[in-house]
């Protein structure tokens, strides 16, 4: 995670790349500004813009936002599709699709109202478009390709023009080979703040803004699997996954907003610990304040957008998490049986004749995992680990940390490290007798009595099968198969 100083070493720190003349014609270069590419995979702080309007910036988490100049009332903008190579955590990197040197690619923000004109550069091996998720728009700027626009080459430069109509929340990615460019990491983030003040819409001092997206990456390769459809082993927030994905550092009472969207191929039970929240927005904008429930955990489906919004009123290191618990794993947490309760006696011993380094593992759970010094191929990191003050976290994929302390400064975004327990909060062992458990009857009882065909069934391997034997005419064949 970030320290204070690295934190600070990257504020502001963008370097320009200029798309190779023989790319882009002449001519057109002297229309488009320059890319802003960014390598660093850190979480930069909120970019504050020169001009237009004001408005309270988001922060992308392991990620940035993409500067604009402007040109005659007109916000432009330049994204560049392109190969990147994208650290995942410490001791991984992936080999992904992206923009602007990073997957996902920078978080656009603009203000309701504005005109907004989007340059995209595809240096592809393949032709791509862009896809303004949720937005309204002009059909023609929808950018499905075939549908609304031809799709565009390799090393041709499309631009894409509207005005952003409604405040919210927002994604942007290609509608062109979709299983390939999206499984390859090609998405970004994109916030419209409202103009004014909004009914539905409150001020915060806080606003994270990350994407749900999937891989399948062989323990020890690079590239991920397009062609998988269901069994991701990296499952991230913004391309990165624990524990290299950052805190979220909070102050005491801040209320914290934060915007989530799916491009997933499943959906994410997202749960922050010790706070309450509300979904305050979707796809579709706000949500009347009327209409808002508490929770805890809040479900977002593949393709949606959530934005949920709390006070940090209690301090500590909150866990934040999918809820699903094989998303909360990192590769090699998947395809492996089940050892619990099998004796492994003597099977390490042959095994090690075969591989040297070998371990038997999960006789006791999978905690082992977290423990093991096995091994592990290069670029890869482990299926549970990440080291907490009290030991290891058994963790991996789509979970982070809220840290919520009273002395964090006002729009001070940078790690403020462990929490430090006030004396007697922390659970501890109890070393007195505790008396043994009074256990009840081993059988369970039924709702209704059983009826004497039911039982009499209960050696056949099903009563539905004989019911379809007893009406089938003898000698007919079903088209069933053992028939
Ligand atoms: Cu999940």
């Amino acid at each position: 995670m970030n320290t204070r100083r690295q934190f600070l070493a990257g504020a502001g720190v963008f370097t320009t790349a200029v798309v190779a003349a023989s790319s882009v014609s002449r001519v057109a270069l002297a229309a488009v500004p320059e890319p802003a590419v960014q390598a660093r995979p850190d979480t930069m702080p909120p970019w504050v813009p020169p001009g237009g309007r004001p408005y309270n910036p988001v922060v992308t988490v392991n990620g940035w936002t993409l500067p604009w100049r402007m040109n005659n009332g007109v916000k432009e903008f330049h994204l560049v599709a392109e190969p990147v190579v994208r650290e995942m955590a410490p001791g991984m990197k992936a080999h992904l699709w992206g923009y602007n040197g990073q997957s996902p690619g920078p978080t656009i923000e603009v203000v309701e109202g504005d005109h907004v004109r989007i340059f995209v550069t595809n240096k592809l091996p393949e032709h791509t478009s862009m896809h303004w998720h949720g937005q309204r728009l002009p059909n023609g700027m929808d950018g499905v390709a075939g549908l609304t626009q031809p799709s565009i080459q390799p090393g041709k430069t499309f631009v894409y023009e509207f005005v952003a109509r409604r405040p919210g929340t927002f994604m942007y990615h290609p509608h062109a080979d979709e299983m390939t460019q999206m499984a390859m990491g090609m998405m970004g983030f994109w916030v419209t703040h409202p103009r004014a003040k909004h009914p539905q819409i409150s001020e915060v001092d806080r606003d994270f803004c990350f994407l749900l997206a999937a891989y399948d990456i062989d323990p020890g390769s690079y590239t991920p699997k397009i062609m998988t459809m269901l069994d991701f082993n990296l499952w991230t927030w913004n391309s990165r996954i624990f524990p290299g994905i950052d805190s979220f550092n909070v102050r005491h009472g801040d209320r914290v907003r934060m915007r989530i969207g799916n491009l997933t191929m499943t959906n994410h039970p997202i749960h922050v610990h010790g706070h309450e929240f509300e979904v305050t927005g979707t796809d579709g904008g706000p949500v009347p304040k009327s209409a808002r429930w508490p929770e805890v955990t809040t479900d977002i489906g593949v393709g949606q957008m959530r934005q949920i919004e709390f006070v940090a009123d209690e301090e500590g290191d909150w866990a934040m998490h999918c809820h699903k618990s094989h998303h909360t794993m990192n590769a090699m947490g998947h395809n492996v049986p089940t050892m619990i309760g099998v004796d492994h006696t003597g099977l390490a011993a042959k095994i090690n004749k075969l591989i040297p380094d070998y371990m038997v593992m999960g006789e006791r759970g999978m905690a082992d995992m977290a423990e093991m010094e096995m091994p592990l191929p290069d670029n890869t990191i482990p299926m549970m680990t990440g080291q907490g003050p009290f030991g290891s976290v058994e963790m991996g994929g789509m979970f982070s940390v809220l840290k919520v302390r009273g002395d964090q400064k006002r729009g001070d975004y940078s790690d403020p490290g462990w929490f430090q327990h006030p004396p007697g909060t922390v659970a501890q062992e109890w070393t007195s007798a505790a008396p043994a458990a009074t256990r009840s009857s081993e059988a369970g009882g039924v709702a209704m009595p059983q009826t004497a065909s039911a039982r009499s069934d209960r050696n056949k391997t099903s009563s539905l099968r004989s019911f379809e034997v007893q009406v089938r005419k003898p000698g007919a064949s079903g088209g069933h198969g053992g028939h």
